[in-house]
């Protein structure tokens, strides 16, 4: 039996064991605690149905490897290329391209569509992005589930969530929400607010943990007069949310061992990096940072603590705005950009006007259909790789099953150009994978990460882990509402035709692959008619689907799953003010009928 470990964009990382003999059927094999013994749906769509790429093509005809590989060196001969990365494949191995980059004198991609804007917050409070253990999850009392769709996205930390008191902050009646003992449906964009008024009730109340702050949180006196700039009335309003709420909330967590939760659209926002940050700021006036079952678990930062031996110095363009028209030569690796981007519309016109767009993939999809080159990829089983996760400080090695009928391997694909156009060689697959496990602690018999610690920031913050936390201080929000702040008078707030685009992720698909579906789920409230066909719009673009009604979303807002084909022309090409993230978040629509 073979060990490795499910590629896909997920928290959970799951273990697996094939037997060569038959390399079809997958056997869970849990690898670490957080994996409970079963795996999803997704990756059986991963591996079955969904339709491989299994031919090298070149204007629409297929042609040899060994032409494509020639076409491909000879478009990297460009002085004006860039490789833009997606998150098909969440192996360490993938990032062996950004050496062919180097080598090259290419333009790589800074930020991420993903999760940056927040983890910048995180950086600003905490210094770095240490993972919360599962271990310490696993001890709270009160979890806070905080614009997170555990039963959807992180499935395996269901169990983990078994007897504890529940709290949901989300906009919509998810499922956990439906659980749980308190659930904020919460306005869209208004976190930061909530966690403002939390941190302030909180002080007020003598809530906050003065031993805790006394040590690691001195300038906490100046974070409560940040807070107390911030109109409760106005902003309670503006959120839909009572008093009472706060007061039941504050209850709970002031004295129970609790954990935040974090998930990523509440950080798909311009001022993203403050959110995070505000709720760090509140999670440490109660002192939850260091202390068992306690603590915030965002997205962790997978690679912290390695030593990466694929870093190179190469100018980079940010991932989310990538201007793609400036380039001769994009390769595109594990991704598909034209759907996935924010502002589809420009960036499919930019993608249409590379001269030479290379697509390297495992399926078709929007972006292939624009590509000149095409390079089929191999799938997990067939090449070694290193699986870190966002979601647990667990590394486990994916070993080859199988051979491929078709496809190369992201470190052959790299191998195979630079000998083509004479670079100074790669060093082999074993060097670098041995370079990743050789810098992984061991830690009860198994792989963690070269700095993990049991309990994150028990003596606190910084590189070091010896230094003070940092409050959030400012915030500066343009489109803030009128009577927000202390000096500004209230406005009644009333809904204007413009409702909120939520767009999260979908059970039966990975971001855009495998199942995508073209409804919007609106409330009834809303007055359209299950199965209607509107159009949705806004200044960036324009999507017809069908409505689906749900009791579940709040009446200000539009959900259309993320993997919706077109859903992007609906949200704008905004980077967050640190971090280079996406800002999905920041979209409104008007519905109208169709026809
Ligand atoms: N509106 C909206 N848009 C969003 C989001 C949102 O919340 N709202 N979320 C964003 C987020 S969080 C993310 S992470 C991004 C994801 O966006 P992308 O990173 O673009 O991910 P996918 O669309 O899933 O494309 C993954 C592709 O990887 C390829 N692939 C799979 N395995 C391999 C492999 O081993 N090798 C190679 N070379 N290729 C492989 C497959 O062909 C697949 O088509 O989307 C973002 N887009
Ligand atoms: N089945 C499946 N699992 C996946 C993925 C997938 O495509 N499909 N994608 C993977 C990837 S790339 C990622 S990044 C993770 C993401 O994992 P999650 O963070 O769980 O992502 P989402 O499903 O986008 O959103 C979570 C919740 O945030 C809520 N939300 C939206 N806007 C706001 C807001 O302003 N404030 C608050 N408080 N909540 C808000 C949504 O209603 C939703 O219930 O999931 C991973 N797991
Ligand atoms: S839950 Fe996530 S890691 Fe586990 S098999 Fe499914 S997609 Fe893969
Ligand atoms: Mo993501």
């Amino acid at each position: 039996m073979i060990q490795t470990a499910c590629p896909l964009d997920c928290w959970d990382a799951c273990g697996i064991t094939v037997d060569p003999a038959r390399p079809e059927a997958l056997v869970s094999t849990p690898t670490h605690p957080m994996d409970n013994g079963a795996l999803c749906a997704l990756l059986n769509k991963h591996m079955h149905e969904a339709p491989r790429i299994t031919t090298p093509r070149i204007d629409g005809q297929a042609v040899s490897m060994e032409e494509a590989l020639d076409a491909v060196a000879s478009a990297l001969r460009s002085d004006r290329s860039l490789l833009w990365r997606g998150s098909g494949h969440l192996g360490v191995m993938q990032s062996v391209t950004d050496l062919l980059m180097e080598r090259v004198g290419g333009t790589l991609t800074s930020g991420s569509l993903c999760d940056s804007a927040g983890q910048a917050g995180v950086e600003a409070g905490r210094g770095i992005n240490r993972h919360l253990p599962p271990e310490q999850i696993a001890q709270a009392e009160v979890v806070v589930v905080w614009g997170r769709n555990i039963t959807v996205t992180n499935k395996h930390l269901m169990p983990y969530l078994e007897g504890k008191r529940l709290i949901v902050i989300d906009p919509v009646r998810t499922p956990i929400a439906k659980r749980a003992e308190i659930h904020l449906q919460i306005k869209p964009r208004t976190d930061f607010y909530l966690a403002m008024l939390l941190a302030r009730f909180s002080i007020m109340e003598d809530g906050e943990d003065h031993a805790w702050l006394e040590r690691f949180g001195s300038e906490w006196e100046e974070f409560y007069e940040f807070t107390r700039e911030f109109r409760i009335k106005a902003i309670l309003a503006h959120m839909g949310l009572s008093l009472d709420q706060m007061g039941d909330m504050l209850r709970l967590i002031q004295t129970h061992k609790t954990v935040f939760l974090v998930g990523i659209p509440l950080q798909h926002y311009i001022q993203g990096h403050a959110v995070t940050w505000a709720i760090d700021s509140l999670a440490a006036v109660l002192g939850l940072f260091g202390r068992e079952g306690c603590g915030v678990s965002y997205m962790g930062s997978s690679r912290q603590g390695f030593d990466n031996p694929f870093a190179v110095s190469l100018p980079r363009v940010p991932t989310v705005t990538a201007p793609f028209e400036r380039f001769e030569t994009v390769l595109v690796q594990g991704g598909n950009p034209a759907e996935s981007m924010p502002d589809s519309n420009r960036v499919q016109a930019a993608l249409d006007g590379v001269k030479n767009l290379i697509y390297f993939g495992l399926y078709d999809n929007e972006t292939s259909a624009r590509a000149r080159i095409i390079i089929p990829a191999k799938n997990f089983l067939e090449k070694e790789d290193i699986r870190l996760s966002y979601g647990h400080q667990y590394v486990t090695p994916m070993h080859k099953v199988t051979e491929a009928a078709y496809g190369i391997s992201e470190y052959d694909f790299v191998t195979e150009i630079v000998q083509r156009l004479e670079l100074e060689p790669i060093e082999s697959e074993e060097y670098y994978l041995s370079a990743w496990l050789d810098q992984c602690r061991e830690e009860n018999g198994q792989r963690v990460l070269p700095d993990y610690h049991p309990l994150p920031y028990a003596d606190g913050f910084g590189e070091e882990g010896d230094e003070a936390f940092v409050f959030i201080d400012e915030y500066e929000d343009d489109d803030e509402p009128i009577g927000f702040r202390r000096f500004r008078k209230p406005r009644e707030e009333s809904f204007d035709g413009h409702y909120w685009l939520l767009t999260p992720k979908s059970l039966k698909a990975l971001n855009t692959q495998f199942v995508r579906k073209s409804e919007v789920y609106l409330s009834a409230e809303c007055g359209f008619a299950e199965g209607e066909r509107v159009r949705l719009r806004n200044k960036q673009g324009e999507l017809e689907l069908t409505v689906k009604l749900s009791e579940d979303v709040r009446p200000d807002c539009a959900l259309v799953y993320g993997s919706t084909p077109g859903v992007n022309r609906l949200t704008p090409a905004h980077l967050s003010e640190e971090g280079e993230g996406a800002c999905y978040g920041e979209a409104k629509v008007q519905i109208e009928r169709v026809g």
